[in-house]
């Protein structure tokens, strides 16, 4: 037997969480028994960078297993800019639901395979992607409600983290000429800008290792993802360009603001569907501002109000700041105290996106005045 070249210089146990090895190798086993299928990665609504790096780290798993009918899919917008930072400079090949590719899949649905990633289902807030997965992989507090699916979880800081290790656990491949090919091979083709992706996606996620969930497991998995990955586009994708509407909208935030020591509320009025990303952007920023530990951004996004909670109090829980403002279910919190709502205009959506400046003035002011006193009251339990 010719010489069994190894081109995984990592060892597979170095991230080090036990759970995920046997289910690396059960994937390995799903994927490979359901290879003539069309498979569809998709993740959420609102792809960030962890979402984007764990779509494309579960491609490489099945490119690896020679499965070649892929796609990767999300069914919202991604518009934050330095979302779109990383999907440009790395050239992430997903795409966006249409109507039209979920006609295709209802007239076929017995032959497509679905896996979703940094999310656990189609009942979620954030998924509209309506099919149901056979394979999971999320780092969330959730329990999907499918049946008979391949569950890969734990809560931990980023889902990267998760796909770091199932690909440093996916069994190797022996070929004829007696060299031995591994998922997690850092010279295949890709691999480097997915693993730049992937060290992005577990930086962002924990911010950088300060959320509660964060692990020992992320920065283990972070540590190995930085000695390969292309440090010139990590650099370029941590410090995003930003637009200039991002430093307009921040001189609205600072010129509305009501500010009470610990806290800061303001509301941007109407803003553009695709500029929605300037209220956690303002969210963030006002958060570093000297005293400020409760941070609450606003606007009326096309039909809905949307908003950005940001809490460093230890006097209120975050979860629950939320709800009480913006109403139980309308949006929640990340451990950290990252959080939002999304709160559909309904009845007044016409007036929103109607033509009467008058009536627009009149919502907003309601829809400020609402907010504001519900922040008081939340704030003075
Ligand atoms: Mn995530």
């Amino acid at each position: 037997m010719a010489n069994i070249e190894s081109k995984q210089i990592v060892d597979a146990s170095a991230v080090g969480n036990r759970k995920i090895k046997l289910k690396a190798e059960k994937l390995a086993e799903i994927l490979s028994e359901n290879k003539d299928k069309e498979f569809f990665i998709c993740t959420h609504d609102t792809p960030d960078p962890d979402a984007l790096a764990s779509a494309l780290a579960m491609s490489r798993i099945l490119t690896f297993l020679g499965i070649e009918m892929q796609k990767i899919y999300y069914a919202g917008k991604i518009s934050h800019p330095q979302n779109r930072a990383m999907s440009v400079s790395l050239n992430l090949p997903i795409k966006q639901w249409t109507p039209e590719i979920d006609k295709q899949v209802a007239a076929n649905e017995e032959n497509c395979f679905f896996i979703y990633v940094d999310v656990c289902g189609p009942e979620q807030r954030n998924m509209s992607i309506p099919y149901s997965p056979e394979v999971i992989v999320d780092h969330h507090k959730a329990t999907p409600t499918c049946k008979d699916i391949l569950f890969i979880h734990d809560e931990i800081g980023a889902c990267a983290t998760l796909m770091t290790d199932l690909m440093l656990n996916m069994p190797s491949k022996g070929e004829e000429d007696g060299a031995r090919y591994y998922c997690f091979d850092h010279e295949a083709d890709g691999v480097r800008e997915l693993f730049t992706a992937l060290a992005i996606g577990i930086k962002t996620d924990t911010v950088d290792f300060l959320t509660e969930n964060s692990t020992d497991y992320d920065y283990k998995a972070y540590k190995i993802l930085t000695r390969f990955m292309q440090t010139d586009k990590f650099h370029r994708i941590v410090n995003y360009e930003l637009p200039p509407y991002m430093f307009e909208y921040e001189k609205v935030a600072w010129e509305n603001k009501e500010m009470n020591n610990p806290h800061f509320i303001s509301g941007l009025g109407y803003l553009d569907e695709n500029r929605g990303d300037c209220i956690p952007y303002i969210a963030d920023r006002m958060m570093r501002l000297q005293g400020v530990q409760t941070v609450v951004i606003y606007a009326i996004v096309g039909d809905r109000v949307r908003a950005s909670v940001r809490n460093a109090s230890a006097a209120y829980d975050s979860e629950q700041l939320v709800s009480d403002i913006f109403g139980a279910g309308t949006g929640g919190s990340k451990p950290g105290g990252i959080g939002g709502a999304v709160v559909p205009l309904g009845l007044f959506e016409s007036i929103a996106n109607g033509d009467s400046k008058e009536e627009k003035a009149k919502l907003w002011e309601n829809v400020k005045s609402i907010v504001e006193s519900k922040f008081q009251k939340a704030t003075k339990k």
